[in-house]
């Protein structure tokens, strides 16, 4: 197949699912073009099969803000008539979904009929989507699309309970490269960062308000008074400054290090002890598979579709957001030397059910039953 992938080239979730699955289905033999503002960020080598088209964003002295839903829409229209494309992947529905409706119609104008498919993320639902000032765009160009897929039954039943949709949604989970993500040998990093063979814990995100940093620094703070241990903190965001600053007011820096954008987390990982999640959203929770893949139990929030990645009790435990009490009690459980083994093992026994090679042929057959109905 010939496939248009439009997301975020940013190191956000939905980007990184969406360039994955565009270099796996490159791998199998389809030809992958990406449509975006910016290179993506794990689309750094050459490849026969993938192509990359950027959107030209013109300014004007009259545009506070460039209308960047027009120039996608543009491109698209271009890339799907000259390339000749069969079927349209977006991901993250703002604002992709409506940007793929409108060139949609205008190639329909044209005599060009291309199949769009939507898949739902997580805070394009959750938050961002659900607001007033973007709803009813939102509800129109899933209810437009021609295939709708959501990244956890969670997200399922929320965007049938926020938004008025009318068209079935498909499941498809996240899934990890598990000859990428797995537990190497980096012994001389965990000397060098736990020379006193301390516990490591570590955290990814993008540090926004909703992944709870605060509560990481917390239970860390708490777990540190009585196992010796560090905490790595990996990537960017609004919340990093407040995030150093409270660990001055805790006394805690010279056991914490932020690490920035990382693009090797799986290096880090592999000398990881636990992984932490206390998000107040989160769809799926990408970044604890990946940790669960280099054999790192995790430690979540009980929201969202992270119940249908963390089996409570075994890959690690499931606490109410914000109940640091409990997660110090169950970290400091998963990081007693007579737990943590079976830990490491459970957590990669339940990564491999998300395996690319399982996960892939979900969006082929899907793909192929939109391409056929349309
Ligand atoms: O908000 C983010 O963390 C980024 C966001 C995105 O769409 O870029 O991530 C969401 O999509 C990921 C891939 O499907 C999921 O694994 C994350 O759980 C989800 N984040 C949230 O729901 C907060």
């Amino acid at each position: 197949m010939k496939i248009g992938i439009v997301c975020y080239p940013t190191f956000g979730g939905s980007g990184v699912v969406a360039t994955e699955l565009g270099k796996a289905l490159a791998a199998k033999g389809h030809q992958i073009h990406f449509i975006t503002y910016k290179q993506p960020t794990r689309l750094d080598f050459f490849s026969e099969n993938l192509y990359y088209h950027e959107v030209d964003i013109k300014s004007y002295p009259l545009f506070d803000h460039a209308p960047y839903e027009l120039a996608l829409a543009s491109k698209m229209v271009n890339v799907v008539k000259y390339e000749e494309l069969d079927l349209l992947h977006v991901h993250y529905a703002i604002p992709h979904a409506s940007a793929a409706y409108m060139a949609k119609q205008i190639l329909k104008k044209q005599g060009v009929i291309i199949p769009v498919v939507t898949t739902l993320h997580g805070t394009d639902i959750t938050l961002v989507g659900k607001d007033p000032s973007y709803e009813p765009v939102v509800t129109f160009s899933i209810n437009e699309s021609d295939g709708v897929t959501a990244v956890s039954e969670d997200l399922k039943k929320s965007t049938l309970l926020h938004f008025d949709v009318n068209t079935h949604i498909e499941v498809i989970p996240n899934f990890i490269d598990l000859n990428r993500f797995k537990r190497q040998k980096k012994e001389h990093f965990k000397k060098a960062i736990c020379p006193n063979d301390e516990k490591l814990m570590v955290h990814t995100s993008n540090f926004r308000k909703v992944k709870r940093v605060q509560d990481v620094i917390k239970v860390f703070y708490e777990v540190r008074k009585t196992i010796p241990s560090k905490l790595l903190l990996v990537g960017d965001g609004p919340e990093r400054d407040k995030m150093e600053r409270l660990c001055r007011e805790l006394g805690t820096c010279e056991d914490v290090r932020f690490l920035g954008k990382l693009e090797a987390v799986e290096e880090v990982l592999s000398v990881a002890d636990l992984f932490i999640m206390p998000s107040e959203k989160e769809s799926f929770g990408l970044a604890a598979l990946e940790a669960m893949a280099c054999q790192v139990p995790i430690l979540t929030s009980n929201v969202g579709g992270i119940p249908e990645l963390n089996i409570d009790g075994e890959t690690g435990f499931l606490c109410e957001v914000g109940d640091i009490d409990t997660m110090t009690e169950k970290a400091k459980f998963i990081l007693a030397d007579e737990n943590l083994a079976n830990f490491k093992n459970n957590a990669l026994d339940r990564a491999k059910t998300f395996d690319v090679t399982a996960i892939l042929p979900l969006y082929e057959d899907f793909y192929q039953k939109t391409i056929n109905k349309t």
